[in-house]
């Protein structure tokens, strides 16, 4: 048996506490996940800042501890309360940053970066005076970037020294720009990494790329991207560097909660094993949405955030290629305004073949998942992507863009399609491919259950996070 480890796992979202993208799915199943291996000893602890969108209703709230943080020539008063969910122990951290901030990720770039640098020191700040000594400090994304950072720097503390660190990348685009200010404010310099660009060298994400014993980047291949001028965002001379460390491991779904034959939200519930019920769930959603040209056609789906990183842009064009091919469509998703008029357009050319639906709508999203034939994912860029193992749980067979955790997990002609380049003419081309396939209704059925047979589970990628801990403290 390893020896026990006591991890502390600082995110900005936790399902269920608070889900605003897929961050919030991973928070809210690795750490369960890393408790549930019982031969691997590790006492996982949650950390989460106290958003206003947290109900505090049906938890159950200790107080834990208070303390000030120092800002400036001020002091900022923190409060930490514990609510433990299903045995995995999870602190909220209040105090004026957080709660003068009312979404998860606000609107004011420097509400947020405030935010988070108190609530990553205050992270560090609270372990102390509980005196709960962390072997591994694992942080995720900018938000949380800061508190790795500063264990660097305080090596010399008695308290962090040898404490290790592991730093989740989930979205390279995303550097905590805006925290310039309250790093500074809260007695964090900028860097000084000759590898790095002047700009980086202020920002937490950097800064915690530069100081984390180990940086996991959540699929292999974006693990290997970021290392590139493509995808690098200016950082990959540096993370060539450290190519050492920086490991992929991808993402898990959590089976309990997305399961065809057990999910309510379907009108037929189905398993591999007898798809029936899939047919049934296209007819609705078809009919609900008046979508009746052919009803015997592919029912094509995007469920997705209106982002140019999901790639709606070439989605939409590549659908405007192959209007000679029967097939009907529903996008579901919000976000870019200029994207959801796009898809708003393409809907008013062609009213009964396309809905699109500009919500963010979970339920509808489910029966999408039970329903679609093929789901298009054509990221730009897609570190791991959820949405298409979902997809092939469901027997929804992704069509996707072959980069990062797309390319990780989907295997091309047998259990989806994956195309190179970014272009809607050659998404047109797949499609095509795709739908050919279709056609050949064996051959389609082999390819969804191969797919729903596909094991996404969070335990094969927990056991790499664990080995990875031991690994470090060795
Ligand atoms: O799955 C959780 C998610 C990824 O590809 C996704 C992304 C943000 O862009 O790791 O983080």
């Amino acid at each position: 048996m390893p020896k026990p480890l006591k991890i502390l796992f600082l995110a900005s979202e936790a399902d269920p506490f608070v889900k605003v993208g897929g961050l919030g799915d991973v928070a809210g199943s690795l750490p369960y996940a890393l408790r549930g291996l019982p031969s691997e000893n590790l006492d996982v602890r949650l950390v989460l800042p106290f958003h206003s969108t947290i109900r505090a209703e049906g938890l159950t709230l200790t107080r834990e501890t208070v303390f000030t943080l120092r800002r400036d020539n001020a002091d900022v008063p923190a409060q930490v309360f514990r609510a433990d969910i299903k045995g995995l122990p999870a602190y909220l951290i209040s105090g004026a940053p957080v709660t003068g901030s009312l979404k998860v990720y606000d609107p004011n770039p420097n509400a947020d970066g405030e935010k988070y640098t108190f609530f990553s020191m205050a992270a560090l700040e609270m372990v102390r005076r509980l005196d709960w000594r962390p072997d591994i400090v694992h942080a995720n994304d900018w938000h949380t970037a800061a508190a790795i950072y500063q264990i660097r720097r305080q090596q010399d503390d008695p308290f962090w020294a040898g404490v290790k660190t592991v730093f989740s990348v989930h979205n390279l685009g995303y550097m905590g720009a805006e925290a310039q200010n309250a790093l500074r404010a809260y007695g964090l310099p900028p860097i000084a990494e000759p590898f790095y660009p002047e700009w980086a060298c202020h920002q937490p994400l950097p800064q915690a790329l530069w100081a984390a014993d180990e940086i996991v980047a959540v699929s292999p291949s974006y693990a290997q991207e970021i290392q590139t001028p493509e995808y690098g965002y200016g950082l990959e001379t540096f993370l060539q560097t450290r190519r050492a460390t920086v490991t992929g491991i991808v993402n898990g779904i959590d089976y309990t909660l997305w399961d065809p034959f057990t999910d309510n939200d379907l009108e037929s519930k189905f398993s591999a094993d007898d798809l029936t019920g899939r047919a049934a769930n296209k007819a609705a959603i078809q009919a609900q949405f008046g979508l009746n040209l052919y009803p015997q056609a592919p029912l094509l789906a995007m469920v997705t955030r209106m982002d140019y990183q999901k790639g709606v842009d070439i989605a939409l064009g590549a659908l405007r290629r192959i209007t000679d091919l029967p097939w009907t469509a529903i996008l579901l998703g919000t976000g870019n305004a200029e994207l959801e008029a796009q898809a708003r357009a393409l809907e008013a050319d062609f009213p009964n073949r396309i809905a699109s639906v500009i919500r963010f709508d979970a339920k509808l999203s489910r029966r999408i998942y039970g329903s679609a034939d093929m789901l298009l994912m054509p990221s730009r860029y897609e570190p791991c992507g959820l949405a298409q193992m979902i997809g092939m749980r469901y027997g929804a067979i992704p069509i996707a863009r072959a980069t990062g955790g797309l390319r990780d997990t989907i295997a091309d002609g047998r259990t989806g399609f994956l195309f190179a380049d970014s272009s809607p003419n050659v998404m047109a081309a797949t499609l095509r491919r795709a739908i050919e396939t279709y056609g050949h209704a064996a051959k389609w059925q082999t390819m969804q259950q191969t797919a729903m047979f596909e094991d996404f589970s969070w335990e094969k990628s927990a056991f790499q996070y664990a080995d990875l801990y031991h690994q470090l403290v060795k």
